[in-house]
């Protein structure tokens, strides 16, 4: 079967008042949006519930992060299960500038995409490589080793709630895209990765998205890759341009 197109905005920590959240989501409301497509928002947490309110119901929301224990004592957390209990369908988990700045590691993304997953969300799972791993033909293997924790960890999951998103941190905010052929490579080997640490079946049907400075202007090209599935868009997801990315197969 035919993998859906998806594409998911990921706000970051912006945008800076609710005003400004509210012309978003009035926005995206009025636009004409490609029907086949998967669209999912990651507004900060504080907007999550305005915002799932808010927003058309064929656009679904997402948080940018949630913890690996369900309650308790975590100051700052968010969990996994209060997510599901409050209709939050999706979370990204291990963008880059989660193991970066907050210095997540694979294994605790691993063990946070399983609870979320055990909770009923669906996941936007980050990988990607350094322009100094790039430089040293060490993609495929960073991608690779970054996985390696979730494929053991998932080993009897529902892959149909994973979507593996490919974002190279050099293209990450810096304007810098991945060419075409750069993503298709990329999303090829982790399909193959796949295919040999989890099953052809879960290869075929796994969405893999790309991000790093998507725009209007470079979509249409890296949508035409057969391995890629769609993106993971940041800084365009705040502008109009927005529409043009999620209709970028039309
Ligand atoms: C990569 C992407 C969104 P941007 O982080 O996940 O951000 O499109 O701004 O590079």
């Amino acid at each position: 079967m035919a993998r859906q197109f998806f594409v998911g905005g990921n706000f970051k920590m912006n945008p800076a008042s609710r005003d400004a959240k509210r012309k978003l989501v009035d926005a995206l409301n009025q636009a004409t949006l490609d029907p086949s497509v998967e669209v999912v928002i990651a507004p900060p947490s504080l907007y999550l519930l305005p915002v799932a309110e808010l927003v058309r119901n064929n656009v679904k929301v997402a948080a940018q992060n949630c913890y690996v224990k369900l309650s308790g004592a975590f100051t700052g957390e968010i969990s996994p299960a209060q997510l599901a209990d409050a209709g939050i369908p999706y979370v990204i988990l291990g963008h880059s500038e989660r193991r970066t700045i907050f210095h997540e590691s694979s294994e605790l993304v691993a063990e946070k995409t399983r609870v979320a997953l055990d909770n009923g969300l669906s996941v936007i799972l980050c990988v990607g490589e350094t322009l100094q791993e790039r430089e040293a033909n060490r993609t495929a293997e960073v991608v690779q080793e970054q996985l390696k924790p979730v494929v053991k960890l998932l080993k009897d999951a529902d892959w149909a709630k994973v979507v593996i998103a490919y974002e190279p941190v050099w293209a990450i905010g810096t304007g810098k895209v991945a060419t075409s052929a750069q993503a298709q490579q990329a999303h090829a080997d982790i399909r193959a990765f796949l295919a040999q640490s989890v099953s052809p079946a879960v290869a075929e049907s796994t969405r893999i998205i790309y991000g790093g400075s998507v725009t209007a202007a470079n979509c249409r090209e890296l949508a035409t890759q057969p391995d890629v599935d769609g993106f993971l868009v940041g800084g365009a997801s705040l502008k109009p341009e927005f529409v043009d990315i999620v209709n970028a197969r039309q």
